[in-house]
């Protein structure tokens, strides 16, 4: 092996600085006036530049692609070979439609192949991840450090009878506890759950009891743009109505620090203290569930998604390493929350199998200033940076003298998940990283596991689109019956083969995973719609069903709609999603009160703080609109699509079956 300094990220961060001078990418065409997007929807390509191409782990897309299709089980099972499993498998797939295996016969443990592989090499000593606090905090774990934390923890897990197959909820914020806590119950098969910590006391509740979880991890605050967030007490509120939790363990950061019931609740540091920091990783089949990760659907009732070690590993692994074509010298810079999928995915998994340097970093993009996430890029020389259209926008209106101030010339690649990025975003993103750096727009779900539709950085780009499926992978845009249709028509988005890192099912609702295969025939359907252009570029257009995309977060209607008629004073309520300048889409609410209540404006803020109360800060509607009566099918249910044409100004299209 060729030796790579390993010590500290600013050695790696020199080097990477030096070797990528000089221009690597070039746009076939500069925008020749402000009118950026008019002129980018006229289908400019920019394309790679020779060096891009040359350095790419991929630089002939379509050959890579046409050979991964050609024979998927083969390219799976090549993939899988570059990671360590402790039994080799029989078959890559067994395919019982709609029910996939994936490594059949094999045992692995994503846990070791993120740590231990690392650990056991020279890699011991390189830095896997900077945390960055709200309040300038830093914490650097090497992959040594954090193998042993790990194992502090795992063995604090063991230490409480937790076992193979049991849950845990964790609800934490953006620390690198998160990251120890997953990682330790992946270690003895212990399946985690993690709850976004900017979910209310209701909302945990309901997931923990789906879950069944005999732990749940927390800690006594957030901090959230220089305010303290108390968790604790929305952990203690929750777990009244949890009666399978047994424990709570609490991270404490607060320096006056929050008082603990012994022994229910227990303090972290006291807990791993005594630990020893050896635990072998479990060899676990490879369809072991890993965790179920709850997601918004088109019922109140959120789904949990469960993902396997096996598979999983396989696709975060190679779409880390393809799509950010990551190297050994790179620093990894993700801004998701560990609460959503992208953080499971990007931040922890995929980075830590490829033994990445990891920056992770807590708190908003404009706080102190807008220029945080530009100082955190220069100062740790961060070369990948993926982040979201919402940020991105929100950036924008801050103005390019922010970013200008900083040196951001280690950059290499960007990203861009969550929801579409409109051409102007896209624009301003590449102008302002220095016209030269490759957007990869990574359209996936949580359902999904990882990236499915992509850019490879040596794949030609067109702003607004994530261009074309990840190797292995067969999208396509089809109608109602799944019959593909002719480029530039709308329909609806489906990938018609099993992947690795597909979900395997919705945790005690296997229902409810068929339906993602049964709605559109012999195909897997996303809930998006799309448009596939002439050149097969994929242009993702928003979902088809009742989920709206809040700053990238998925929230469903019904979740909004049951909090609102949770309230003494609604009787019904519709949500539809609304176009928002910053956040792509904005959450309205029709609401239809009770007899004896009057619209006013403290109703109206009752309405917002009870959604607050029951689901969270994102689910809460920006507008609430009282109305006298909603818009039916003569079945009852509520036509959202007339709300929304109404609102929007546009055709309510065919209203035959409404009611009134
Ligand atoms: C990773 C994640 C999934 C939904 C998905 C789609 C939207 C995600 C996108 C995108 C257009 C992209 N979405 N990435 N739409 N372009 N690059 O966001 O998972 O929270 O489950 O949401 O997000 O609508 O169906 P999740």
């Amino acid at each position: 092996r060729v030796a790579v300094p390993s010590s500290h990220p600013h050695n790696a961060v020199q080097n990477t600085a030096a070797r990528r001078s000089g221009p690597r990418f070039v746009e076939v065409m500069r925008p020749m006036s402000d009118k950026i997007d008019t002129l980018l929807k006229e289908g400019r390509v920019i394309q790679p530049s020779a060096r891009t191409k040359a350095a790419a782990h991929i630089p002939d897309y379509d050959q890579a692609y046409k050979a991964s299709i050609a024979d998927p089980e083969a390219f799976w099972g090549g993939v899988a070979k570059e990671l360590d499993w402790f039994t080799p498998w029989t078959r890559v797939l067994e395919w019982n439609y709609p029910w996939a295996k994936w490594f059949v016969g094999a045992t692995c443990n994503i846990a070791y192949n993120c740590l231990d592989r690392h650990a056991n090499s020279w890699r011991r000593n390189k830095v896997a991840i900077i945390w960055v606090g709200e309040n300038g905090e830093e914490r650097i774990f090497t992959y040594g450090e954090l193998l042993r934390q790990v194992n502090r923890c795992a063995n604090a897990l063991k230490a409480l009878g937790l076992k193979q197959g049991d849950r845990v909820t964790i609800y934490l914020p953006k620390i690198p506890e998160q990251v120890v806590a997953m990682l330790a119950c992946a270690r003895i098969g212990v399946i985690h759950s993690v709850v976004y910590s900017g979910f209310s006391a209701p909302a945990l509740a309901s997931r923990i009891q789906d879950a069944e979880a005999r732990l749940v991890i927390t800690a006594d605050v957030g901090y959230d743009r220089g305010k303290t967030i108390p968790l604790k007490p929305v952990v203690d509120a929750a777990v009244q109505s949890c009666p399978s939790v047994e424990k709570v363990v609490v991270v404490r950061r607060d320096a006056l620090g929050v008082a603990l019931t012994a022994p229910k609740e227990i303090d972290w540091t006291d807990w791993l203290k005594e630990q020893s920091a050896v635990c072998a990783a479990e060899p676990l089949d490879a369809e072991t569930p890993l965790y179920i990760l709850y997601t918004s659907g088109t019922t109140g009732k959120p789904k949990g998604v469960v993902h396997v070690h096996g598979g999983y590993m396989v696709g975060t692994y190679i779409t880390t390493k393809y799509v950010f074509d990551l190297k050994e010298d790179d620093v990894y810079f993700c801004v998701a929350d560990p609460g959503w999928v992208t953080g499971h995915s990007y931040i922890v998994y995929g980075p830590l199998l490829n033994g990445a340097t990891i920056l992770m970093a807590e708190g908003k993009p404009d706080y102190p200033n807008p220029g945080r996430w530009w100082d955190l890029i220069a100062r740790y020389g961060v070369s990948i940076f993926y982040t979201t259209p919402t940020a991105v926008r929100l950036l924008m209106k801050y103005g390019e003298d922010w970013p200008k101030k900083y040196d951001l010339s280690t950059l290499r690649v960007l990203g861009s998940v969550g929801e579409p990025i409109n051409p102007e975003a896209w624009e301003w993103f590449y102008r302002v990283t220095g016209s030269d750096k490759p957007i990869m727009d990574t359209w996936w779900q949580t359902e999904t596991g990882a990236i499915l539709v992509t850019p490879l950085p040596s794949v030609p780009l067109k702003p607004g689109s994530a261009t074309r499926p990840f190797l292995g992978i067969e999208a396509d845009v089809v109608d109602k019956e799944g019959h593909s249709l002719p480029s530039n028509a709308g329909g609806f988005a489906v990938i018609k083969k099993p992947w690795p890192a597909m979900m395997r099912t919705i945790y005690k609702d296997p229902d409810r995973y068929k339906v993602y295969w049964n709605t559109i025939p012999n195909c897997y359907t996303a809930g998006d719609v799309c448009r596939k252009d002439q050149d097969g570029y994929m242009w993702f257009m928003g979902r088809a069903d009742d989920v709206i995309k809040v700053a990238g977060n998925r929230i469903g209607t019904a979740e909004v709609e049951s909090a609102l008629v949770s309230h003494e004073a609604v009787a019904e309520a519709a949500v539809i999603g609304k176009p928002h300048r910053t956040a792509g889409e904005a959450i309205k609410a029709f609401v239809i009160l009770k007899q004896g209540y009057q619209d006013s404006k403290e109703l109206i803020q009752s309405l917002k703080d009870h959604v607050l109360k029951e689901l969270g800060k994102i689910a809460v509607p920006q507008e609430i609109d009282i109305v006298p009566s909603l818009p039916k099918t003569r079945s009852g249910k509520i036509m959202r699509r007339v709300l929304k044409a109404k609102e929007l100004g546009q055709d309510v299209g065919d209203i035959s079956t409404i009611e009134d």
